[in-house]
């Protein structure tokens, strides 16, 4: 049961796309994919079978990553939102299914939530739930890559905003890129705003390596079933079988990435070009980044955020910190 309304819900759902053209995804993919050092962005992951992996993935004994965070977000979720105040517009870049918001509204109460999601069947579910189970809510759901978050003022009035991303989602950027994605974010929330963060923690190489690699092979398949969304968004020939899931973690760059490896020589049609593969070689898939409190607070430190707390799970696993807008920062340092 909701508590008693404090105030009157002035309720409103609307469903907005940005969604790009799939053959401008499909030309990003193939200038990826004939680098010297193939890649694809993390963000094709998320097709919709993917987007279940992932969940599988988090339900898993061995990636411990959604649990610490969610203890932390149950355990805490009235401080947190004490620290961050009443009355703000709370923007959730990467949503998902918007699982974890749920431990805070109650407490937070929002005026307004703007979960963002490249994946369109699983924002439009996930954001159904929520208006369902929270029927005070305002929740404007947009369907767009949330690297360009340019839309966002234009869509939030003069209410004070404050960006919510957990999961460590930080982690999938290069430690520059992540920069320079919390410097747009920094714009977004103006002077005023606040930003929500969980981080995970440096920690030691074998429990990385065991949350990317579960023994149930739920990990494999979400890596590999890359392959499948390619094959549907561009016709491509990739042969699933003929790959494997590669994931480690390197201390020296504090990161796991994944990958895939070709298990023979092969060739691989792709929008109008061959690939070749040599046994062995790999599509790198993913970094994830981890970080300490201090070298992440370094990270926003240079986007113009200070810390102004953070929470931990009961094992150190994970961290959550608040941040506010640096008054004496200056974008042009
Ligand atoms: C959702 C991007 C944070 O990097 O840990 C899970 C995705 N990749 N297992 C992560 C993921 C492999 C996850 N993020």
């Amino acid at each position: 049961m909701e508590a008693v309304l404090a105030r009157p819900s002035a309720k409103s759902y609307q469903f907005l796309s940005f969604i790009r053209k799939r053959s401008d995804a499909v030309a990003e993919i193939s200038r990826d994919l004939n680098r010297e050092v193939k890649r694809i962005s993390p963000k094709y992951f998320y097709d919709e079978r993917g987007s279940r992996l992932f969940e599988q993935i988090t339900a898993t004994e061995d990636y411990y990553v959604t649990r610490a965070e969610n203890e932390i977000l149950v355990e805490r979720a009235q401080e947190i939102a004490d620290l961050i105040g009443e009355d703000c517009a709370l923007i959730e870049p990467g949503c998902g299914n918007c699982s974890k918001v749920q431990y805070l509204l109650s407490a937070l109460r929002p005026t307004l939530y703007m979960p963002i999601d490249i994946s369109t069947p699983p924002l439009q579910k996930a954001a159904r739930h929520l208006v369902n189970r929270f029927p005070w809510l305002n929740c404007t759901a947009i369907n767009a890559d949330f690297c360009d978050l340019s839309f966002v003022p234009t869509l939030i009035g003069e209410q004070r905003r404050v960006v919510f991303y957990p999961g460590s989602t930080i982690g999938n950027f290069e430690p520059a890129d992540a920069v320079n994605f919390l410097k747009a974010v920094r714009d977004i929330v103006g002077s005023e705003g606040g930003l929500l963060i969980g981080v995970d923690l440096e920690k030691n190489a074998a429990t990385l390596d065991r949350a990317y690699n579960d023994r149930e092979g739920i990990t494999a398949d979400f890596n590999l079933n890359v392959l499948h969304h390619l094959n549907r968004i561009a016709g491509s020939s990739f042969s699933v079988d003929s790959f494997e899931h590669l994931a480690f973690y390197d201390s020296r760059k504090n990161r796991v990435e994944m990958h895939l490896r070709s298990i023979a020589d092969q060739t691989v049609e792709f929008a109008g070009s061959t690939l070749n593969f040599s046994a062995g070689e790999t599509i790198h898939t993913e970094n994830s980044y981890k970080y300490s409190t201090e070298s992440f607070s370094a990270l926003a430190a240079e986007a113009g955020f200070i810390r102004a707390q953070t929470w931990y799970d009961s094992k150190h696993l994970f961290s959550m910190h608040y941040f506010v807008a640096d008054d004496t920062y200056n974008s042009n340092q």
